[in-house]
């Protein structure tokens, strides 16, 4: 076994090729960096992981661990569907740029040791003390550094990834090594289309199918905005995204945070990531409601809160510490550009809310709860805020109004259900 044709080497239904492939190929390619002991290199694949590629992780008795993650021909969501090879490298390119452009911060991406373009795989820091942050939220834990992190994170990787900062003509070569139209045309389709369009691959819950027909599928209002939301993402190459900012794409433990899976990374409005950050912690609340848990709902609520305001904030200072385009200078137009990305972040959470309720690719946080009736509840929370948000993108300035329209749409969802 050379490595040197792709095939796929972590196979989830045979673990004995997995173990031996993989660590005749991490020897191969760790051996002048890591002193691994033979007889106890271990490899384990994780029992949850996410929609796209295969991940597993090696480890000794000597205290060596790393993760591997390989992309395989199709996608672990749907053997139908295919996405580029190339998605591997994108993703270790893109974390090695946000580790540089967070370095004077705590560390808040994985390090990757290596990666490989024959075999679509990446070798990276192991990070199996943290939890996947969905995972957490689906016991109802709590850390209080999440808002500060990620405002942090998307402050720092957004802004010095922008125009605002970066001399144009490098900017412009970073949206050309960026650009991925496979995982771009996932995003276009089953986050800015298909939740409105009724595609047969929604998966839609059936007590909730009427009420999702009248509120997404039938109202032109709606789709009128969600159109303008679909073609800026397309068309404005305004920051290096994370891309798919959820909680199944952060690490965490009490203190620490990082943010991976960052390979729907791509130049478009940087509200995309800050609304799907937005719609996630909606998802956790939505499970802190179905269980009575008060203390964790507001919790939710109130990291809402910080994240968008600490996120302005940021945002605010790092624009004055580091604007460089004279234009960007002009007094009036930081303040009109910020008002834009608020715009999109509204209308990004609000397309978020409703693909993960009704889309092909739904959310534990939703679809783990039991009661039919405090699922419906959850459901009908997240398309009202959500149409709110879009319709009325320009209102959301604040943390608060979002916490706002999240217990104004809790209230009329509650209205609904019996009816
Ligand atoms: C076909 S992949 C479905 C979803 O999983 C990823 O996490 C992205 O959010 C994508 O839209
Ligand atoms: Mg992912």
């Amino acid at each position: 076994m050379n490595f040197d044709s792709y095939f796929l080497m972590i196979k989830e239904d045979d673990l004995t090729f997995t173990s031996d492939t993989v660590k005749k190929y991490i020897l191969q390619k760790t051996e002048d960096k890591i002193d691994w002991d033979l007889n106890s290199m271990t490899v384990k694949i994780p029992s949850e992981h996410g929609n796209l590629n295969h991940v597993c992780r090696i480890f000794d008795e000597r205290g060596n661990s790393v993760y591997l993650k390989q992309a395989g021909d199709t996608l672990r969501i749907s053997e139908d569907m295919t996405a580029t090879l190339d998605r591997n490298r994108q993703e270790s390119e893109i974390l090695e740029l946000e580790e540089k452009l967070l370095s004077s911060d705590k560390k808040m991406v994985p390090h990757i040791y290596f990666y490989d373009t024959v075999m679509a795989a990446c070798i990276m820091e192991d990070c199996s003390d943290f939890e996947v942050m969905r995972d957490a939220m689906l016991k109802h834990e709590t850390f209080e550094q999440f808002a500060d992190d990620v405002s942090t994170f998307m402050a720092k990787t957004l802004l010095l990834s922008s125009d605002i900062v970066m001399d144009h003509k490098e900017k412009k070569e970073l949206v050309r090594k960026f650009i991925t139209p496979d995982l771009d045309d996932i995003t276009e389709k089953l986050v800015l289309t298909e939740p409105y369009t009724g595609a047969d691959r929604n998966n839609v819950f059936e007590p909730n199918k009427k009420f999702v027909e009248k509120e997404l599928y039938s109202d032109e209002k709606l789709h009128l905005e969600v159109s303008k939301l679909k073609f800026k993402f397309m068309n404005d190459s305004q920051a290096l995204l994370h891309g798919d900012l959820h909680t199944g794409s952060v690490f965490i433990k009490q203190g620490e945070t990082k943010f991976f899976d960052c390979e729907f990374g791509t130049y478009a409005p940087m509200g995309y990531d800050v609304g799907n950050v937005i719609a996630n912690l909606i998802f956790a609340y939505d499970n802190g409601l179905s269980t009575d848990d008060e203390k964790f709902s507001d919790w939710c609520l109130n990291q809402i809160e910080k994240t968008v305001d600490l996120f302005i904030i940021k945002f605010s200072g790092l624009y004055d510490e580091n604007v460089a385009d004279p234009m960007a200078k002009v007094p009036g137009f930081k303040e009109y550009y910020i008002n834009s990305v608020l715009d999109d972040t509204a209308g990004y959470a609000g397309t978020e809310l409703h693909r993960r309720t009704v889309g092909m690719a739904n959310v534990k946080d939703v679809t783990s709860i039991k009661d039919v009736n405090k699922r419906l509840l959850a459901e009908r929370i997240n398309i009202i805020a959500g149409k709110d948000f879009i319709m009325n993108h320009n209102r959301f300035r604040s943390g608060k109004d979002y916490t706002d329209a999240v217990l104004s749409a809790k209230q009329n969802a509650e209205k609904t259900i019996g009816e």
